[in-house]
């Protein structure tokens, strides 16, 4: 039995687990749960939210970052020192831990009337993060560490193609690196061929 993440079926908080996968070609059983089966199903995962992991050894675990990290490691993408490792994790968890509530707070939002505001402030926020990101912390040629691509390459693809357009946003020429970054994950022929053959969900 391959490992199992189970997620709903969505790119969402699964996905940089995903990408991971399909760089390394690592085989894995990608079960996504619809809405309808989500009550009943919660209350038998580890802390009654996906994503959730199954290892080999039907041991569970769960928080998507701390999964996505596994594999990173496991991979040998988390970074080829610790301060390496350090740099990718804050890249990863600004992605993750900074970006993430914002988009999903407009995608999840029922009030449309609402959005526009949140919408603001997401791209004033992100924005910020991107270009300082841009500035000082894209070391190599097109990765964001030195030594080269790794899972924090993988965090800003999945945040500049999958969730900017949630806010209407759009890499402008200014941030050249992280542009550098995103179009060199984009051209990993592994990514691209995940990216063509991955269910095509709004989130
Ligand atoms: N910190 C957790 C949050 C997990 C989480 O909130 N997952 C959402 C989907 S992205 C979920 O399962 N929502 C359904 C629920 O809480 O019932 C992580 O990053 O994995």
């Amino acid at each position: 039995m391959p490992d199992k993440l189970t997620y709903f079926d969505m790119k969402g908080a699964g996905e940089l687990t995903r990408l991971l996968f399909a760089y390394k070609e690592y085989t894995f059983e990608d079960d996504r749960v619809q809405g309808a089966d989500w009550p009943s199903k919660k209350p038998t995962t580890p802390l009654g939210a996906m994503p959730v992991l199954t290892l080999e050894n039907g041991n569970e675990y769960c928080q998507g970052t701390s999964v996505a990290r596994y594999y990173a490691n496991k991979f040998g993408l988390a970074g080829t020192t610790e301060e390496e490792k350090l740099h990718a994790d804050m890249v990863v968890d600004t992605v993750r831990g900074d970006m993430w509530p914002l988009f999903v707070g407009i995608f999840f939002q029922p009030d449309e009337a609402k959005k526009p505001a949140l919408k603001a402030d997401a791209q004033e926020k992100v924005s910020h993060w991107l270009s300082k990101l841009n500035a000082n912390y894209i070391k190599g040629e097109g990765t964001v560490l030195a030594s080269g691509l790794s899972w924090a390459d993988l965090a800003l693809f999945n945040a500049v193609t999958d969730l900017l357009p949630i806010a209407d946003m759009t890499l402008d020429a200014s941030f050249t690196n992280i542009k550098a970054v995103v179009d060199k994950v984009a051209a990993e022929p592994k990514i691209a061929a995940w990216v063509t053959k991955r269910p095509q969900t709004g989130l």
